[in-house]
């Protein structure tokens, strides 16, 4: 397989020359044809590969993954759930730093370069928060923002941690960190295995404020109280059963890595995925 990083060799600053960190993105989806072009297309220019995990969509997701982006790599969902979809993916990557992000549309991937920035200077895992300064929420609704408070506060103790905002899945890190974490969760609990793990291994972890928009069109996956039950069970299950490889030591095959990204505009709209194919086939 050819890595991202062959794509992307090199690049300049202030005259020093060193190999750009090649960056992966990758990105679930499940029926989400109409969100994804807004999505691809605010994908910044220094991202080397951008990997959809597909499998059960019935609308024209993939067709239109492959038509914004010819280089897309599509890969296929053999298991049920975010959490597998997001395992296939980053077993899939090749990028040193591996961005996951959600496809319909309520996180920016303009902002892929907030996460990238503290994986230069030292750390080994970012993770989004809609609480601190910069960040926000135009889709927390009441009851899933005391939940996810309430779940925050109870990883914090469990965990003797300092984050602001647990059940988010906008998450950076660097690729050595997937042989850390040993990731096996299935659904959304996938961002509260990465995040405590990442803490019980020692990870130097960073938060960044992310805001977070409304889904562009279609309905939510996530059931409330269902996915709260299994974080929670999560959470239990990390803090007493699993013992990090590291034993809580910082791991020493991280490295430091350089980056570049540049800046655009587009209306947070659905696209009507017709519009794309047509344009394309003209070509
Ligand atoms: N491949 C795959 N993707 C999924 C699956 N379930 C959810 N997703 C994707 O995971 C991402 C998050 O799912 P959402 O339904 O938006 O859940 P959420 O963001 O937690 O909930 P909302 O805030 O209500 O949108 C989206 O990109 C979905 O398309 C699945 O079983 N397989
Ligand atoms: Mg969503």
């Amino acid at each position: 397989m050819e890595r991202a990083a062959e794509r992307n060799p090199a690049s300049s600053v202030a005259g020093a020359s060193f190999p750009a960190a090649s960056i992966s993105v990758v990105i679930p989806t499940l029926n989400e044809a109409l969100n994804l072009p807004w999505v691809l297309r605010r994908m910044p220019s220094y991202v080397d590969e951008v990997i959809v995990v597909d499998g059960r969509s019935e609308d024209l997701t993939i067709d239109v993954a492959r038509a914004l982006r010819f280089d897309v790599v599509v890969v296929n969902e053999l298991q049920a759930g975010k959490g597998a979809a997001m395992r296939a993916g980053f077993a899939a990557a090749t990028g040193d730093i591996i961005v996951m992000l959600d496809a319909d549309g309520s996180m920016d991937p303009r902002e892929i370069g907030w996460f990238v920035s503290p994986l230069q200077h030292d750390y080994d895992f970012v993770k989004g928060s809609r609480y601190v300064t910069g960040g926000g929420s135009d889709d927390l609704t009441r009851l899933r923002n005391l939940g996810n408070r309430a779940l925050t506060r109870l990883a914090n103790r469990a965990l003797h941690c300092n984050f602001s905002d647990l059940c988010y899945g906008y998450i950076a890190f660097r690729k050595e960190c997937l042989e850390i974490l040993e990731l096996k969760s299935d659904g959304f609990e996938i961002e509260t295995e990465l995040i405590s793990r990442a803490a019980q291994a020692g990870l130097l972890i960073a938060e960044v404020p992310s805001h977070e928009l409304t889904r562009i069109s279609g309905n939510s996956n996530l059931q409330t109280f269902h996915d709260g039950w299994r974080v929670l069970r999560t959470l239990t299950r990390e803090c007493l059963g699993w013992d990090a490889p590291t034993a809580g030591a910082r791991p020493e095959a991280l490295r430091r890595v350089k980056y570049r990204y540049p800046d655009s505009r587009l209306p947070h709209l659905p696209t009507d995925p017709k519009t794309v194919l047509t344009v394309l086939g003209d070509d």
